[in-house]
């Protein structure tokens, strides 16, 4: 791998070898990464960088843009069948700018808008009070109920009827059940909202039919293009025509100058791919992965914040175990299990040090793993985190990963 770097460059190569060998050798838990292909990391990789092509296709501000007009139109149309858009930007740089384009287009700075709470698994750009998204907006943040660690739809429609809000924002980063599309639009409806759907998380799923879709009925709706996607990391938003014109003159010139043309070539490849029988197949066993390590999980008494999952994550609040979020984080970091510590709805902790992790089974799903996995996996988390400060045993479970994992190749890494 990586040959030109190892001759010109090789400090950097002894990194990047080591990050392969760690993404090898390890489990991946973290809910928001994967492995892509050897086609998208190509697509990425490719002289398509040297380019310069600020506009859209058939509309550009530099010349030679035949074969970039091409692959853009690739990108769109690919997006369009995948998931039924009416239109789609593939320009966007990934989920934050993306997420700002479309405040950008379609309200007014000061306007009133609805988002999930940051620590209840909303996103930074969801209105959190010292982002962007928080300082430009008059963000009213709604939470989860807190029995059931669910979305209360009761509660925000009350919330909507009060404030009024111009737009109101459906979209997580650490929930782990399902979404009622149809109630959010029409909560939105019944105020005159303008409906946002962020489903960066979950936009695989859709698009491998394993979870329902917003986009017959929402306004707008954006998605990471990595993450469950399994593409580069980067962004597109998706709307109804009526917002077209609008999104794009706010994603360009509104907020980004020259489009990554190798990235979106990427984005091509990964719609391509999701466009295939194979990656139904992919994104049920996401799911089904995902649900048997939680049910393994809660077997070693591990209590999940609303007791399960429907999607490819699970918080896990760690609060009985007596354990912080930040020394699990840690311990199974030394054992090669990686995920993040992440608060859970009401934390008494910081976000720095709190109570929960956050996994999901995305990247474990790409190398093959399946439920007998799942069970190894939920077994060595309960013994890591029951051996923090005994070195011996971390080692020992550190091995056993790697025994494995090993038998499960990393699409792209050959080493
Ligand atoms: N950083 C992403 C995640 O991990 O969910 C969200 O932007």
């Amino acid at each position: 791998m990586y040959e030109s770097i190892q001759k010109q460059d090789p400090v950097l190569f002894q990194a990047m070898i080591k990050e392969a060998k760690r993404q090898s050798e390890g489990v991946e838990l973290i809910p928001s990464e994967n492995y892509v292909s050897q086609a998208v990391l190509e697509a990425n990789g490719s002289i398509l960088t040297n380019k310069y092509s600020e506009g859209y296709p058939g509309k550009r501000y530099y010349g030679g843009q035949e074969n970039i007009d091409a692959i853009e139109n690739l990108a769109i149309e690919r997006a369009k069948e995948l998931f039924g858009a009416e239109h789609v930007n593939v320009q966007p740089y990934s989920g934050s700018p993306a997420n700002t384009a479309i405040y950008f287009a379609l309200l007014n700075f000061g306007d009133t808008v609805m988002g999930l709470r940051l620590d209840h698994g909303g996103h930074i750009t969801h209105g959190l009070p010292i982002a962007f998204s928080g300082k430009a907006y008059h963000f009213v943040q709604y939470g989860v109920n807190p029995e059931t660690g669910r979305l209360d739809m009761e509660e925000i429609r009350k919330l909507a009827q009060e404030h009024k809000p111009k737009m109101i924002v459906a979209g997580y980063t650490a929930y782990p059940r399902d979404i009622e599309w149809k109630k959010f639009k029409e909560i939105a409806d019944e105020v005159g909202a303008i409906s946002m759907a962020d489903i960066s998380h979950t936009a695989g799923l859709i698009a491998g039919k394993a979870l329902e879709s917003p986009v017959p009925y929402f306004d707008v709706v954006m998605t990471t293009t990595h993450k469950t996607m399994r593409g580069p990391r980067g962004a597109i938003i998706m709307c109804k025509e009526k917002h077209a014109k609008a999104i794009d003159k706010a994603v360009f010139p509104g907020l980004q100058g020259g489009p990554h043309e190798n990235a979106i070539a990427a984005k091509a490849v990964a719609f391509g791919e999701a466009l295939k029988p194979e990656f139904r197949e992919y994104a049920a066993q996401v799911r089904k992965n995902a649900n048997h390590l939680a049910e393994e999980l809660k077997k070693r008494g591990f209590k999940l914040v609303s007791d399960g999952t429907d999607t490819h994550l699970i918080l896990v609040d760690l609060t009985n175990k007596n354990v912080p979020g930040k020394d699990a984080q840690v311990a199974l970091d030394e054992v090669g299990i990686t995920l993040n510590k992440n608060t859970v709805p009401n934390d008494p902790r910081s976000p720095f040090d709190p109570s929960g992790i956050r996994l999901g089974t995305p990247a474990v799903t790409t190398r093959g793993m399946k439920e007998n996995e799942m069970g190894k996996i939920a077994d060595w988390i309960d013994r890591t985190v029951k051996a923090i400060g005994n070195a011996d045993e971390l080692k020992k479970i550190k091995e056993e990963v790697r025994k494995v994992c090993v038998t499960f190749p990393v699409p792209g890494i050959k080493i």
